[in-house]
């Protein structure tokens, strides 16, 4: 909403120089403002089927019954933006930078599937956002981060999948929480590769005949519910072989400025809609381990970028600190060791405690995108 004027201004522009010019159709591929999606249930209408290069911000209307997601894909299917958990009757905001290529965009509604499909097709050129060095400085560093992160990703997913074949429960289940740290830190760059995310971290209500239940969860469920993994050896090579494939791809990622903007909002969406309410790790309870992990990844998103901010909007960098502070202390009273509290020993009340901080945080986070995407 505190963009409408910024939109109003931008509308008026387009409309002087379309009644200057007596430019044909196609020319509104250019024109600047929002991009109207209407999801429903049923259908995904995008208003503009042709853009030009740039930064274009897609508008998403949930006008249908189930809560639907958007996407932007480039080819083979890696994700250039997303939005998650639009609820019926909300609006939310994307953010994309689109060079010259074809897309895909898709509307996902109940979350599942490959989504309707329309092809977007970008063309012309545009100066990249990470022109500006200090937005280049900021890809630089999270990029360092997700390599180490994803390394130490493929190290711990070893150790664990070695104590998972050699029937070692005790040890597997304490090697669990700390494997998927890694994993959750960098979950939106994680998920952006086609079919690899569902395969290492697809919960069971999930899967399919194309991909069924494996993975991180589905170890999860036989340590702590069936209490037997000696059929598990095929699911954990398998597993340490998409983590695998999914590092080498991590490391290669070019990313944009505004991808990283995103994933800092993304991943406490994840924190919201997933581990405040026990749904990822149902088996183990671990919630709050991935709970750190998604607010460390959300806060090294934010540091890689803070050089930009601060030359931009210093007093959205200090309510960002404000706000990971309350973060951290709220967390913190659940510390337990080296590791954390499950999430079903904390009670309601608790749980909307550590709900609030988050919300309080990811208000100004979700800031960040428009404040570089501007000029
Ligand atoms: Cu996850």
């Amino acid at each position: 909403m505190r963009r409408t004027p910024l939109i109003l201004s931008l509308v008026a522009i387009s409309a002087v120089a379309a009644c200057g010019s007596k430019s044909d159709k196609s020319t509104a591929a250019g024109s600047a403002g929002p991009i109207t999606v209407k999801a429903s249930d049923t259908a995904c209408e995008v208003a503009r089927s042709q853009l030009d290069a740039g930064t274009h911000v897609f508008t998403i209307a949930n006008k249908g019954s189930k809560v639907t997601e958007f996407y932007v894909y480039a080819e083979g299917d890696r994700v250039m933006g997303e939005v998650e958990n639009i609820t019926p009757g909300l609006s939310r905001e994307l953010r994309v930078e689109l060079p010259a290529g074809t897309y895909q965009t898709a509307c996902k509604p109940g979350m599942v599937g490959n989504g309707i499909r329309n092809t977007l097709t970008v063309a012309g050129s545009a100066a990249p956002l990470s022109q500006d060095a200090a937005l280049a400085q900021a890809v630089t560093s999270y990029t360092s981060y997700v390599v180490s992160q994803s390394e130490a990703l493929e190290q711990r997913t070893g150790d664990f999948v070695s104590a998972v074949k050699a029937g070692d429960l005790a040890k597997a289940k304490q090697l669990y929480p700390v494997a998927r740290t890694y994993y959750e830190r960098i979950e939106p760059v994680a998920e952006s590769f086609g079919d690899l995310d569902p395969k290492i971290d697809g919960r069971e209500d999930d899967a399919t005949a194309e991909l069924p239940f494996t993975g991180f969860h589905k170890l999860e469920k036989d340590l702590w519910v069936t209490k037997d993994v000696s059929k598990d050896g095929a699911i954990a090579d398998q597993l340490q072989a998409d983590v695998k494939d999914l590092v080498a791809k991590a490391k290669t990622e070019k990313l944009t400025p505004l991808q990283l903007a995103n994933g800092a909002k993304e991943l406490l969406d994840e924190v919201a809609t997933s581990k405040i309410t026990g749904e990822e790790e149902r088996y183990s309870h671990t919630d709050l381990w991935d709970f750190a992990a998604n607010v460390d990844g959300s806060q090294a998103a934010v540091a890689a970028l803070r050089p930009a901010l601060e030359q931009r909007k210093p007093e959205l960098v200090k309510q960002i600190d404000t706000a990971f502070t309350s973060v951290d202390s709220e967390l913190a009273k659940y510390r337990d060791g080296d590791g954390w509290k499950l999430q079903n020993q904390l009670t309601q009340e608790q749980l909307k405690g550590l709900s609030d901080v988050i919300n309080a945080l990811a208000e100004p986070i979700s800031k960040i995108a428009g404040v570089i995407a501007e000029k």
